[in-house]
This record gives structure tokens, C-alpha cells and sequence, in this order.
């Protein structure tokens, strides 16, 4: 289907905190390649985004640092629009959640709703500090932890020991912003009742979408309605955030995450009179880019609140990244580990392409992934600088060399099958790096181009024009041959200008630059024509296009990520003495997902009697007709076995090859849809219903004994 419209928006950050590069990886760079190339189709598309000012991360930070919530979110708000500005993001607008537009639009959206009957009112038992006179959200109750004894646990997670705990949980409790013991108060809340919701949601995300979006969103979707919806409190017990807009609802807020998406659209109205033509009509295509841990919020609850408004387009796809650990952790912003997109560009100055590329390359589209400086290293020297820089360079200077700094003609009648070979190339990768952009698979469209610099690199070492030219007298006998070669590689540079420009948006400006073209060269609508650029007309010098990165660069950024951690010393108290009279935004209690329910004791023989092994994936593959079995072939070291498994929701075939797995080998076989299944392979299950392998943490030799 063709859209007359796209509206593209990437997840709206909270101003509490700068961004990182795991923040790009997963969202930001996937959303501003996508719309730079739909608009080099010249498509008519917005691009949204701003900060999210409300919430309680929001007045955690502004606890922490001993100010305003206000000043809190203007501070971080001018950080990360910068940072965004500095990589070449580039929004149409980049607005805030504390805007008048949003004020209007969020609480419109609300009475909307409210008028309609879809609200229901409830009350509920909360954590009030009565010397403030204030409900607590989780965070602000502090206590000591029941699993490790750290006396510092937060009423919803214990930072040394990482349960995730309820307030009830924790041994004597006390209120983090007066040291009081909390009690429990009634309060009232609006819930959006989301049961109500529940099968036109089946409707639209397992019949409608399965196929479109990416696994690891349906499937988070599909185990979120799989375990039933509940209805969900709209609103908050707190001063920061947009006013409840009934008469009976003073100091009562919207819950963030109502409020939030809405930003999406008050964005749009701030950048358009239009905006309707965006937001409400069926020819508009609307994507939301997002990180892995918003999937229920962009496929769920704010479709659900969309469609209880009425009037508004829902999501076309929701694509989801999942997180780019740093040399091998997770990001953590309380232990300060993490790579920071302000000190990137403070520390590597006009090196913004160079970290675009590693994090589309390395990007965590299907899994998570790891960024490490070295890897960083290696890519740039051996990818931008050895393969596209090179190429790009070596035909600039071999045709101020040997043609005269001007674009030498083609010469037809002496065309080789290698020169024809490569235009065709030049033809075909337009449509490569097409379809893996529309198909949202960004790393692959990437190494489309970076193969493109690779072929014309081979094209022009098997040329080797400068032996054609060893002596004046060879160079006039081998000129039209000379001409040839550089002509294409030049074409072929002109082409990698449009097609890298989604991703290196500053390299392909440098590149019109030095072929001294204009921008509109870069329409995506010249990508695969051969004659881009006019014979006999001037062209500059090269220019560096991307620099070599430095042991010692390296080494002062894995020092400088250590050096972060020891000074983090992990906040885990938090200082109430720096606290603001200030607001905590008190969450009602949602149902947390209970516990897995403990087994029976066994005996060491019961145990024993299990044969456990690790088996490799060589081969998996769809069973037919059954949409969660996977057919799995595992090398066992001395046998091959097939095991059918019910993981195809969650992962591709392709992607688990290779993986190890821990088997249960000795399981009696059972035949599935026709199949015999010999063993089981084991899976961890989180709490938000997604799976994990239970592998080893090394490469184990296939067959190895689990004991
Ligand atoms: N601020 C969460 C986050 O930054 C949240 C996203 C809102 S999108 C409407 O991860
Ligand atoms: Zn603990």
C-alpha cells in the first residue's frame, strides 16, 4: 500500500539525565536514517520527538541533585537537544512535555475520554508520608532488602542485589524524603481499562501485524495479551506533571506514560497547522521507533488509548531495538557506565560519522549487542577508512593524476565485461539498500553500501590505471582505458554519496562538496544511474572523509569508562537532606506478576537421573502450520538430534543458529505435528513473558555433560 504521508517519531527521552550511545543505537539513529531516506524520496514525512518532563525519574533526579524538578528537566532538556543537533538527528521538531500545546492536548485527550464514560474511578490503598502530606511513589520508600539485608533498598528494586521488590516487601520501611514511617492512605484513581480492549487488540496485533513487525515486538505483545489485560491507573498522586482536569482532582497528575505518548502529537501540532493531516488520516503512515523496554506502552496502551479517542491513525510499525551493552555490562547510569553522546562529541570532534556507523553496523536490531572501543577501532580503520574512505580517495587523486582534475569521458566502444559488471553493480545496489531500509533491517542496508565501495575498490585495483600510466609515452597509449576506470569509479562515488547519505549524512555532504554538486544530487532518484556526473567538468581535491582512530584514543576511553565507575561509587542512600520540599509522584499498587510457583523437593538420585547436555543449533526452520514450534537441530558432539521446541515467537530461525543450548537429552521422544522430538531444550522465562537461552557462558564442546 502507498501512503500519501509519513509521520516518523522516536521515543521521547526523559530530561533527567543525558543520552547515551545505547539511546542512539536503539532509537534515534534507526528513526533518522529511515526518514532521511524517505525524504531523499522526496515522500512528504515529519520526524518527532522532544523531552519527557514528567514522571518520577524526572523528580528522582531533581531529589538527587538537590534542585527543582523544573530546573532538572531545563538542564537536561538543552543537553540532549544538543546532542541529538551534534549527530546529525535530524528532527523536524524536538519539543517538551512541559510545552502549553501538550498541556492542552493531554488534558484534552483525557476529558475526551472521561466524557465518554471510558474511565473507571477507583480507589486504592497507598504509601502516604504524613509529615510532607504526601503519597509516596515505590522509589521514595527506602528499607531493608529481604533477600540481601542492604538497608538501602528502594520499594520497588534493591540496587545491590537487583530484586525487584514491592514497598510491603521491605523491612522497616521509611519515607526517603522525611525519614517518617509511611502509612496507608485511600486515594482515588481514573483506570483506562484496558481488558475492555483486549480483542480488538488481538485483532489488530495477532491478525493484523505478525508479519510486519519485527519478532521480538509481536512476541512481547502477543505474551503481554496471552496473560490477560488489566485496567490501568491513569493518573498519579503528585504536583509535577500535567494537572488532572476534573474538579475533584486536586493534587492529582497524569501518569506519565499517559501523557507521554500524547507529546507525539502535540509535537506535530507545534510544527504544523497540518498536523491533522498527519495524525488523522488513513493515508498516513506512522512509525514509531522506539527501545525494547516501551514495547508495551507503543503497541498496547497507547493504541488502545488512541482507539478509545477515536479519530486518530494507529501505528503501522513499531520498531524496537534491543540494548547495546558497553564492553561487555549492561549500561548502568547510577554506576555511571555508559558512553555519553556530549563527551563523545567533546572528545571526538567531527568524528560523528564514524560512531553512526559503528552503531548502525553494530546495531542491536535482533538481539542485544556490544559496543567496545576497540570495536570501534577496528571498524573505522578497517571498514570507513580501509574500504569506503580509500576507494572514495584513490579515485579522486588518480584522476587529478592522470585526467587532468576533470571528469574523464566513457569511452563505449572499448567497454569491458568488468566495467559493465560494475555498473550493474551500481544499478542493483539501489534497490538492496531500498529494501532493507523499508524493511527497517538498517545494519544490512549499510553493509550494502560499504560492499558497493568494496567492489569498486576491487574494480579499480584489478585496473591499476597508475601501471597504465608508468611512462608519458604508456599513459597516451592506455589513455582511453584510464579514462574508463576513473570515470566509473567516480560514478560509482557519486552514487555512494546518495546511498550513504540515510547513514553518513555528513560524509555525503563532503562528497557533493568535493564532486561540487548540489545537495539535490543526493535524491534517492539518482541512486543507480551511471552518469551522475558531466564529463570534462571540474572536480576538487579530495578531503578526508573519515580518520584513522588511535591506540591511545582507545585506551584513554576504556580508562576514562573505569575511572567513571570508581567515581560513581553507586548512589544507594538517597540524601534527604538535599531533598527540595518537593513532590513525589505516588504510584498506585499495579499487580505485580507473581512468583513462580516453587516445586516440590527432590532427591540428589531424582536429579541424577536427569541427562542434561549442551547442544549446538546447527539448522532451525518454521514446522509447518504451527506458529510456535521451531524445528531445532543440535549437533550433540557424538549424534545429531532433532528437538521441536515452542520458541518460534520469539526467535527467528536464522538468528539462533550457532547458539548453544542446554538439553535435557534423556526426555522419552514424542512426536510433534508429525515430527519426533528427542529432548527439550531449556529456556528462561522473565517475568515480562520473554525467553532466554540457558547457555553456557563459553562455548562448550557440543555434548559437554550439564551437572
Ligand atoms: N521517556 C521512556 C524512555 O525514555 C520514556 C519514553 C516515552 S515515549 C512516549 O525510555
Ligand atoms: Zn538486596
Amino acid at each position: 500500500m502507498s501512503y500519501k504521508r509519513y509521520l516518523i517519531t522516536a521515543a521521547l527521552p526523559y530530561a533527567n539525565g543525558p543520552v547515551h550511545i545505547g539511546h542512539l543505537a536503539g532509537c534515534y539513529l534507526p528513526a533518522d536514517i529511515y526518514t532521511r531516506y524517505q525524504r531523499a524520496q522526496k515522500r512528504d514525512v515529519k520526524f518527532v520527538c522532544g523531552s519527557d518532563e514528567h514522571g518520577v525519574p524526572i523528580t528522582i533526579r531533581a531529589m538527587k541533585e538537590g534542585i527543582t524538578p523544573q530546573d532538572v528537566v531545563d538542564k537536561y532538556n538543552a543537553i540532549i537537544k544538543d546532542s541529538f543537533a551534534q549527530m546529525g538527528i535530524a528532527f523536524d521538531i524536538y519539543s517538551r512535555t512541559s510545552s502549553q500545546t501538550h498541556k492542552q492536548t493531554s488534558q484534552a485527550f483525557f476529558t475526551k475520554l472521561f466524557n465518554d464514560g471510558v474511565f473507571e474511578e477507583r480507589e486504592s490503598e497507598q504509601y502516604y508520608d504524613e509529615s510532607k502530606e504526601m503519597f509516596l511513589a515505590d522509589r521514595y520508600i527506602i528499607g531493608t532488602c529481604p533477600v540481601c539485608g542492604n538497608e538501602n533498598a528502594y520499594g520497588d528494586q534493591c540496587e545491590r542485589c537487583g530484586s525487584a521488590l514491592s514497598p510491603e516487601q521491605l523491612l522497616n520501611p521509611h519515607s526517603a524524603l522525611s525519614s517518617a514511617v509511611p502509612v496507608k492512605r485511600k486515594t482515588k484513581h481514573w483506570y483506562f481499562p484496558l481488558d475492555k480492549y483486549e480483542e480488538w487488540l488481538k485483532e489488530w496485533i495477532v491478525a493484523g501485524k505478525k508479519d510486519e513487525w519485527k519478532p521480538n515486538v509481536y512476541g512481547q505483545c502477543k505474551s503481554w495479551l496471552d496473560s490477560g489485560l488489566q485496567p490501568r491507573a491513569m493518573t498519579r498522586d503528585s504536583e509535577w506533571g500535567v494537572p488532572v482536569p476534573l474538579p475533584d482532582a486536586k493534587g492529582k497528575v497524569l501518569y506519565v506514560w499517559f501523557d507521554a505518548p500524547i507529546g507525539y502529537i502535540s509535537a506535530t501540532k507545534e510544527l504544523t497547522n497540518q498536523w491533522s493531516d498527519y495524525w488523522c488520516s488513513k493515508d498516513t503512515k506512522l512509525v514509531h521507533f522506539i527501545g525494547k523496554d516501551n514495547i508495551v506502552f507503543h503497541c498496547i496502551i497507547f493504541p488502545a488509548m488512541l482507539k478509545a479517542h477515536g479519530g486518530f491513525v494507529l501505528p503501522e510499525n513499531v520498531p524496537a531495538n534491543e540494548f547495546l551493552n558497553i564492553e561487555g555490562e549492561k549500561v548502568s547510569t547510577s554506576r555511571n557506565w555508559a558512553v555519553w553522546v556530549d563527551e563523545y562529541v567533546k572528545d571526538f570532534p567531527d568524528q560523528q560519522d564514524t560512531l553512526r556507523y559503528v552503531l548502525c553496523a553494530n546495531a542491536p536490531e535482533t538481539k542485544d549487542n556490544d559496543f567496545t572501543w576497540k570495536d570501534f577501532q577496528d571498524r573505522t580503520n578497517n571498514e570507513l577508512v580501509s574500504i569506503f574512505g580509500n576507494f572514495v580517495n584513490r579515485a579522486f587523486v588518480l584522476m587529478h593524476k592522470l585526467c587532468n582534475g576533470r571528469m574523464p569521458p566513457l569511452h563505449k566502444n572499448i567497454m569491458t565485461d568488468a566495467d559493465r559488471a560494475l555498473i550493474e553493480d551500481l544499478q542493483k545496489a539501489k534497490t538492496k539498500v531500498e529494501n532493507c531500509i523499508e524493511g527497517y533491517k538498517f545494519r544490512d542496508g549499510l553493509f550494502e553500501v560499504v560492499d558497493l565501495a568494496r567492489k569498486g575498490n576491487k574494480y579499480l585495483q584489478d585496473c591499476a590505471p597508475w601501471s597504465l600510466a608508468k611512462t608519458p609515452e604508456l599513459q597516451q597509449e592506455h589513455q582511453q582505458k584510464i579514462d574508463n576506470c576513473l570515470h566509473l569509479c567516480l560514478q560509482l562515488t557519486a552514487n555512494l554519496s546518495i546511498l550513504v547519505n540515510p547513514f553518513l549524512p555528513f560524509t555525503a555532504v563532503k562528497m557533493c562538496h568535493m564532486m561540487k554538486v548540489v545537495d539535490r544530487m543526493l535524491d534517492w532518484e539518482n541512486a543507480g544511474k551511471p552518469d551522475l556526473l558531466k564529463v570534462n567538468y571540474p572536480l576538487r581535491a579530495p578531503e578526508l572523509l573519515f580518520r584513522k582512530i588511535e591506540d591511545t584514543e582507545v585506551a584513554a576511553q576504556v580508562e576514562k569508562l573505569q575511572d567513571n565507575l570508581k567515581k560513581s561509587g553507586v548512589a544507594t542512600k538517597m540524601d534527604s537532606n538535599t531533598t527540595p520540599a518537593t513532590i513525589a509522584a505516588a504510584a498506585p499498587v499495579e499487580a505485580k506478576q507473581d512468583a513462580p510457583v516453587a516445586k516440590a523437593e527432590i532427591s540428589i538420585d531424582d536429579f541424577t537421573k536427569m541427562d542434561l547436555r549442551v547442544g549446538t543449533i546447527v539448522k532451525a526452520e518454521k514446522v509447518e502450520k504451527a506458529d510456535k514450534l521451531l524445528k531445532l537441530e543440535l549437533d550433540m558432539g557424538n549424534e545429531m538430534r532433532t528437538v521441536v521446541s515452542g520458541i518460534a515467537l520469539h526467535f527467528k530461525p536464522e538468528e539462533i543458529i550457532g547458539k548453544q543450548v542446554t538439553v535435557v537429552a534423556n526426555l522419552a521422544p514424542r512426536k510433534m505435528r508429525g515430527i519426533e522430538s528427542r529432548g527439550m531444550i531449556l529456556m528462561a522465562q522473565n517475568p515480562d513473558g520473554r525467553l532466554i537461552f540457558v547457555s553456557p557462558l563459553e562455548m562448550a564442546a557440543a555434548g559437554s555433560e550439564v551437572r
